[in-house]
């Protein structure tokens, strides 16, 4: 009885921790070009907010958007390199999509709100697929994946895949 009793908890410990697993650990960094300007006194300060979403494309609003990440602010430049290391617990064919908005911080008296710098939507399956096609194309192609801003157009931004 106390063996049944113990194969029985360890069962169900097993799918739990396979549930807390389930999905691969992307981890990546942002960096971005030509981004445009958007202040008078040189160049944009431009940081980043990461969402993400499974709800279907279109009947989606921003409330269904989960912010899982922002980056520092870098001052004074169109071609920002962030510092930090963005980690995406990727589930295939579960419609996972990311929303990136490129921000310029002004927060100052004259001038409280931060400019929009641009946006940029990826499904998360396409990433994958197209890190695989530059894997399978070799190591020089494996660098970035490029994401063009929208909203207003110009510039890109680069997501940097970091393996281990
Ligand atoms: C996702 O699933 C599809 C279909 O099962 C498969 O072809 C593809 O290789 C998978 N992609 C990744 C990144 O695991
Ligand atoms: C693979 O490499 C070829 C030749 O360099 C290039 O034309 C093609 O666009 C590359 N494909 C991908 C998916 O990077
Ligand atoms: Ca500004
Ligand atoms: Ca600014």
């Amino acid at each position: 009885m106390i063996q049944v009793l113990t194969i029985l908890v360890l069962a169900s410990f097993g799918a739990l921790c396979s549930a807390q697993l389930n999905g691969e650990a992307l981890r990546f960094r942002l960096s971005a070009i030509n981004l445009p300007n958007c202040d008078l006194d040189g160049p944009s300060d431009p940081f980043v907010k990461l969402f993400s979403t499974t709800a279907p494309r279109g009947g989606d609003n921003h409330r269904d958007w989960e912010k899982f990440g922002q980056t520092s602010v870098k001052y004074n430049t169109l071609n920002p390199v962030w510092d930090e290391v963005f980690v995406y617990r990727y589930a295939n064919g579960t419609n996972q999509r990311w929303r990136f908005i490129v921000k310029d911080l002004d927060n100052t008296w004259l001038n409280p709100i931060d400019d929009h710098l641009g946006r940029v939507e990826m499904n998360v399956d396409d990433y994958m697929f197209q890190l695989k096609s530059a894997k399978q194309n070799g190591s020089q192609a494996l660098k970035y994946i490029s994401m063009f801003l929208s909203h207003p157009i110009g510039g890109a931004l680069l997501v940097t895949p970091i393996f281990d």
